[in-house]
């Protein structure tokens, strides 16, 4: 199946979900439109019971230039996009019930760049650059951009990247720490959908508990860790996954895992 609303392309695969923001025109930057649909593209995703990862990435040479300033408004009307509609998505996709892969295909600027970084793995065609823009417009970095970029690439980097606003290339960011992987152009798709596919046949409830315990590794002690690891250990050991995981590892053939826990 696949749908075409009108600011979002999506495409159902066997096991994952292809997300494609699409006003290429204008780099898919957001308006409210791209926000609804969106929305309804993950709400899609996350009713599929046999969705088990999502690919998102951006129609045309840009994969997302953030809030459209076009459509931005100004002081005399004031509209809460974070609030709204940024903050709920970036919140969303943090904790979405499956794996995201972000497949960069081009420029990523604003909030665009916050958005592919919040994802769980992050793959860029070479020729793709990322931008915290906002210095440029006289804004601060928002959509998580304070949160994630300081504990992707420490805060020497992140605070030089926010101030000055200019662009780095992909091999950059991936020599940085920024992203997973830089890859050939024409390689992109195949790379991050290989990736997406994967997961999507791996133990789904063990890759969310490792996602929540790397993301709340940032603020505990080791002794907080070491429960938080053992709690999630805990509801692991014995899920149908894990009896399937080490049957298969005694039978010495290829585990199939279910999703389920
Ligand atoms: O509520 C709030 O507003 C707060 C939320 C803020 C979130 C944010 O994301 S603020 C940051 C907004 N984004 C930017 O400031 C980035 C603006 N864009 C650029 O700096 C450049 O376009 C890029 C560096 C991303 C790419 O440059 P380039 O040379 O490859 O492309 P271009 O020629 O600038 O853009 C191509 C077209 O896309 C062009 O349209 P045209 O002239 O062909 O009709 C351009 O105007 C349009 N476009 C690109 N970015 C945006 C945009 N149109 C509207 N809004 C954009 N953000």
């Amino acid at each position: 199946m696949t749908t075409a609303a009108t600011c979002v392309l999506s495409h159902q695969r066997d096991g994952y979900h292809v997300i494609a923001l699409n006003r290429p025109d204008k780099l898919n930057s957001f308006n409210t439109q791209q926000h609804l649909d969106l929305r309804q593209a993950l709400d899609q995703a996350e009713a599929d019971n046999s969705c088990r990862a999502i690919v998102l990435t951006g129609a045309g040479r840009g994969f997302c230039a953030g809030q459209d300033l076009a459509d931005a408004g100004d002081k005399a009307n004031p509209v809460d996009r974070l609030g709204l509609y940024y903050n709920p998505l970036i919140r969303r996709l943090a904790a979405f019930p499956v794996p995201v892969v972000c497949a960069v295909n081009g420029v990523a600027a604003g909030a665009g760049a916050n958005l592919a970084l919040i994802c769980d793995i992050v793959v860029a065609a070479k020729s793709a650059k990322f931008l915290q823009a906002f210095a440029k417009i006289g804004l601060m970095p928002d959509a998580g951009g304070t949160w994630v970029l300081p504990r992707l690439v420490g805060p020497a980097r992140a605070r030089a990247l926010a101030m000055l606003a200019e662009p780095i290339d992909a091999s950059t960011a991936e020599q940085w720490g920024m992203i997973y992987k830089a890859v050939d152009d024409a390689a992109l798709m195949s790379t991050a959908e290989a990736i997406a596919q994967k997961l999507a046949q791996g133990p789904t409830g063990a890759l969310l508990e490792i996602r929540a315990a790397l993301a709340s590794a940032e603020t505990n002690t080791l002794q907080h860790q070491l429960e938080v690891e053992r709690a999630g250990q805990n509801r692991l050991i014995g899920s149908p996954d894990n009896v399937e995981g080490v049957t298969a590892f005694l039978e010495k053939r290829a585990a199939k895992f279910s999703g389920r826990g």
